[in-house]
């Protein structure tokens, strides 16, 4: 019934094919850390855009929060005007109350994982952000390592991570706030937390306040909430589409605006 293949014909296609791309990939025009809702928005418009898209994810899966609706129950929700996103990917919705608006998690993350991927945006999954390249004042890169690698103790696993380098980095990262984080381990950034739940005021303030945090870096999603100190959102979602919509206009402006050179190599110290 099916084409008589080697073991090693199959080994030979997967390695061919995952180190072709991911060479062409060690700089790109972006970098998005975290697949969840914000980041795979921000990197559909990237890619579609022509862009050289790659998103960060440490889980084998992408999608973050956006499987399930709030506790536990697969119902996502979305208000006015984020809908319109959910029609332009073709995401199955339906209007609940007058400006509120359901999906069915698995099918709505499943689409937008797609439609990234079909965009040609490029996923690296299983594989965790650890830390900034950071030359001239810049975020110009990401350290990274496979996951299993980064979650075995030291003593155990001593191997050092690689970097990539980037035009623009977005941190997706969710609550964590991941990149942000490491910038504010050096006292390069100071962030806030996320405030108690207040949908209303939450979901436009991500919004407003998705952009670059600092030269070479993006904050959208949850994570703009633990940068600012916005107040949390709970289970509704359509915030996090706009501000990856955001994000990517963003870093359009930041790499339409620059000359086309390689970033700078004046310091090729990684701070590790
Ligand atoms: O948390 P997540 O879904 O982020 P988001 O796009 O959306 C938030 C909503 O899902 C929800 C909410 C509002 O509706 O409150 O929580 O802001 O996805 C974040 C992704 O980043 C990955 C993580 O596995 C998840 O898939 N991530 C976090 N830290 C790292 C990371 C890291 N250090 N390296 C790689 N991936």
């Amino acid at each position: 019934m099916f084409q008589k293949i080697s073991e090693a014909q199959i080994s030979k296609a997967i390695v061919k094919e995952f180190t072709g791309w991911f060479e062409d990939y060690i700089t790109s025009d972006v970098v998005i850390v975290g697949g969840g809702p914000s980041g795979l928005t921000a990197a559909r418009d990237l890619a579609k855009a022509g862009f050289k898209t790659l998103i960060i994810e440490g889980n084998n899966y992408l999608g973050g929060g956006f499987w399930i609706g709030g506790y536990l129950m697969n119902a996502l929700t979305f208000r006015a005007p984020s809908q319109e996103i959910l029609e332009e990917f073709k995401i199955s919705h339906k209007e609940v109350e007058k400006g509120l608006f359901v999906s069915d998690g698995p099918n709505a993350c499943s689409k937008l994982i797609s439609v990234a991927c079909e965009a040609g945006a490029k996923i690296l999954n299983m594989t965790r952000f650890d830390d900034v390249v950071y030359r001239n004042k810049k975020v110009e890169g990401v350290v990274i390592n496979w996951t299993p690698v980064s979650t075995l103790p030291k003593q155990i696993s001593c191997v050092d991570p690689i970097s990539l380098e980037s035009k623009v980095i977005i941190d997706a990262t969710g609550h964590d706030a991941s990149v942000c984080r490491s910038l504010e381990k050096r006292n390069i950034l100071k962030l806030a937390d996320f405030g108690p739940m207040d949908v209303n005021t939450s979901e436009d303030l991500v919004v407003e306040k998705t952009g670059e945090i600092h030269p070479g870096l993006i904050v959208t999603g949850m994570a703009v909430s633990t940068a600012y100190g916005i107040p949390r959102m709970g289970p509704t979602f359509g915030g996090m589409l706009v501000s990856g919509r955001k994000a990517a206009e963003v870093a359009m402006n930041i790499l339409s605006g620059e000359t086309a050179q390689e970033p700078s190599r004046i310091e090729e110290e990684i701070i590790l």
